[in-house]
């Protein structure tokens, strides 16, 4: 019987890591320990007269504002930007945070100022029932603010779904109209990703997502790395043999759930290659965002985004031989004869 190369593909998985390591001198690091020095010392103040908790709040509210502002001017949670689209859904993450941290910052302080202003010295704050114009307030602008960040997404989001751009309602795939330069199923399955391209040789499949669920023989198989060049748009066809997946490409800003019995169209851009001038490689790493059972961890890959369109079919070709190369093996394997000749009962 002639295994499917996909079973045992050559895996080659993405083992660097990149530690954490305290430094002073980094602004970083010391920042948040100055912080949390500067808001101990405020503390004893305000334990020495009796405002503990308005204190407490108050120092809260101040670090989370100042620490939050300088993460985001700095782009210090985020890793490399890949893409012009991962720039875009920074941009959204930093107006949410925006206004959370306008809030948040804002009604500590009204809290603080009850607490130090309206209560007598170690007592209770008074509280204030029934005023109808604030709560029509408080429930009118965040409702707007709500719609604004949920029309502000549409665009990227249909992007990413490779819809037209400029599209605000979010529309379902049309292979007649699909603009991708290069056609991809990655499947999760625990615990790990196995990507399929369509032979390089033939033509493109006709219907993507005919062929996502349908595999060809001439398929190309590779297990947990995703490869494309600069420039392309990459059609992927998300999809899980088991349970829930999410499909995670942290320097794309790139994160879908798979789910079972569904394939789920998304485009990838590559505005940039991870191979360096010298031909090292920049790690982009491929993590499953969803508790997938006990091996979850595992489901590490890598992204590797060649510098042209001719390097990337080099690669191409190059599995497609070694994977026929395989499989000749594989049936060589197979036509012998497990017991040797004249042992047989
Ligand atoms: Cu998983």
């Amino acid at each position: 019987m002639l295994l499917d190369p996909g079973t045992k593909p050559a895996v080659s998985q993405a083992t660097e890591t990149t530690g954490f390591a305290f430094n002073w001198a980094a602004p970083e690091h010391a920042l948040p320990l100055v912080l949390t020095a500067v808001a101990f010392l405020v503390w004893l103040v305000a334990f020495k007269f009796r405002k503990v908790w308005a204190a407490l709040f108050g120092i809260n509210a101040a670090i989370v504002a100042a620490y939050t502002t300088w993460s985001a001017r700095n782009n210090y949670w985020m890793p490399e930007i890949a893409s012009e689209l991962a720039a875009e859904v920074d941009s959204l993450f930093n107006l949410v945070l925006f206004l959370v941290t306008i809030f948040f910052v804002a009604t500590q302080a009204v809290l603080v100022y009850t607490m130090v202003q309206k209560a007598p010295e170690g007592g209770r704050a008074k509280s204030v029932h029934g005023h109808h114009i604030l709560e029509l307030v408080w429930t009118v602008i965040p409702g707007a603010l709500l719609v604004y960040v949920a029309l502000a997404q549409l665009p990227t989001w249909a992007k990413m779904k490779g819809q037209t751009a400029g599209t605000l309602v979010p529309v379902g795939y049309d292979a007649a109209t699909d603009a991708a330069d290069l056609l991809v199923t990655v499947t999760g399955k625990q615990w790990e990703w196995r990507m399929r391209y369509a032979d390089p040789s033939g033509s493109k499949p006709a219907n993507p997502l005919l062929w996502a669920s349908t595999p060809a023989a001439t398929d190309v198989h590779m297990v947990n790395e995703l490869h494309a060049w600069q420039g392309a748009k990459v059609r992927m066809m998300l999809r899980t043999t088991d349970v829930i997946h999410s499909f995670f490409l942290p320097h794309f800003r790139f994160k879908q759930d798979m789910l079972p019995g569904k394939t789920i169209p998304a485009l990838l851009y590559t505005d940039k290659s991870n191979i360096n001038a010298d031909g090292t490689e920049r790690l982009w790493e491929i993590a499953c965002a969803e508790l997938c059972g006990g091996n979850h961890y595992r489901m590490r890959g890598k992204v590797v985004i060649h510098p042209d369109r001719a390097s990337f079919n080099q690669w191409l070709n190059d599995q497609k031989s070694r994977q026929s190369a395989r499989k000749e093996s594989l049936a060589a394997a197979n036509n012998t004869p497990a017991i040797p000749a004249g042992n047989e009962e």
